[in-house]
């Protein structure tokens, strides 16, 4: 008798044991639930795109929300708007980067330290964190790939093609900071001319030539060298890259 009875509790507590096993696996299936089929979870429409995880086309522009954002576009704001040129909650930041970062899309004060997220990024102070957290700002550029990458500590925010020098007016290679941010410069020389060239980030001069790099508008051949030395950029990425940067932000040139 009292043998069966020890039986019957040690097999009750087997039985406890194994619902309790099976409860973190029931929340887990709870949170990779997907309702509307569009390729995201619920919990990451609510939490991070802000989309409805009961329609999968939010937006009703004809793309379901997963295609949208693995394509880059905005499942919110319909048409082709990019998450990179969409600033929902106009905290200074956009979406894409908002994603990249962490931050929410809806809240401009992510981190409810009273600056904005955007302030923050443009200060160089982490958004994510309260209070006044420093985070690296980093410039890389490829010559060899053609191509830079910029980093807000360790999140990449952009990649994308340049033009770099030519081979007989090569860019500068090394590990440089910004020196200056000039808004709107002429270049010119021997059979060239670009007035009015916008967002230029000064990283060196050599015998008295100031290296830039700059937003360029006469050519689209980005992926290739072209320029006289400066690192070449077209106009729409440049934008944000100038806003991004600040005195002192690092540029690494290989
Ligand atoms: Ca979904
Ligand atoms: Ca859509
Ligand atoms: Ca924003
Ligand atoms: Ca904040």
């Amino acid at each position: 008798m009292a043998n069966r009875s020890a039986r019957s509790v040690a097999r009750s507590l087997w039985l406890a044991g194994f619902f309790v096993a099976l409860l973190p696996m029931a929340a887990l299936a709870q949170t990779g639930l997907d309702t509307d089929a569009d390729g995201l979870t619920d919990e990451e429409e609510k939490r991070q795109y802000h989309t409805d995880p009961n329609t999968a086309d939010t937006d009703s522009d004809g793309f379901n929300d997963g295609e949208e954002i693995a394509g880059g576009y905005s499942p919110r704001h319909g048409g082709k708007a990019l998450l990179l040129t969409v600033d929902s909650d106009q905290d200074f930041l956009n979406d894409a980067w908002e994603l990249r970062l962490g931050t929410d899309l809806q809240n401009p004060d992510s981190d409810g330290d009273r600056f904005l997220d955007g302030t923050e990024v443009a200060a160089g102070y982490d958004p994510t964190v309260a209070g006044k957290v420093k985070r690296d700002k980093r410039i890389d550029v490829s010559l060899d790939r053609q191509e830079l990458t910029y980093a807000f500590g360790n999140t990449v925010l952009e990649t994308f093609p340049i033009s770099g020098g030519l081979p007989g007016t090569p860019t500068p290679v090394g590990e440089f900071t910004v020196l200056a941010k000039v808004p709107v410069k002429h270049y010119g020389g021997a059979g060239f001319d670009y007035p009015n060239t916008k967002w230029n980030l000064q990283f060196t001069a050599v015998r008295g030539l100031r290296y830039y790099i700059h937003g360029a508008y006469w050519h689209n051949d980005f992926g290739q060298p072209k320029s006289h030395g400066c690192v070449n950029v077209s106009y729409d990425r440049m934008e944000r890259l100038y806003w991004f940067s600040q005195i002192g932000s690092r540029v690494t040139i290989r």
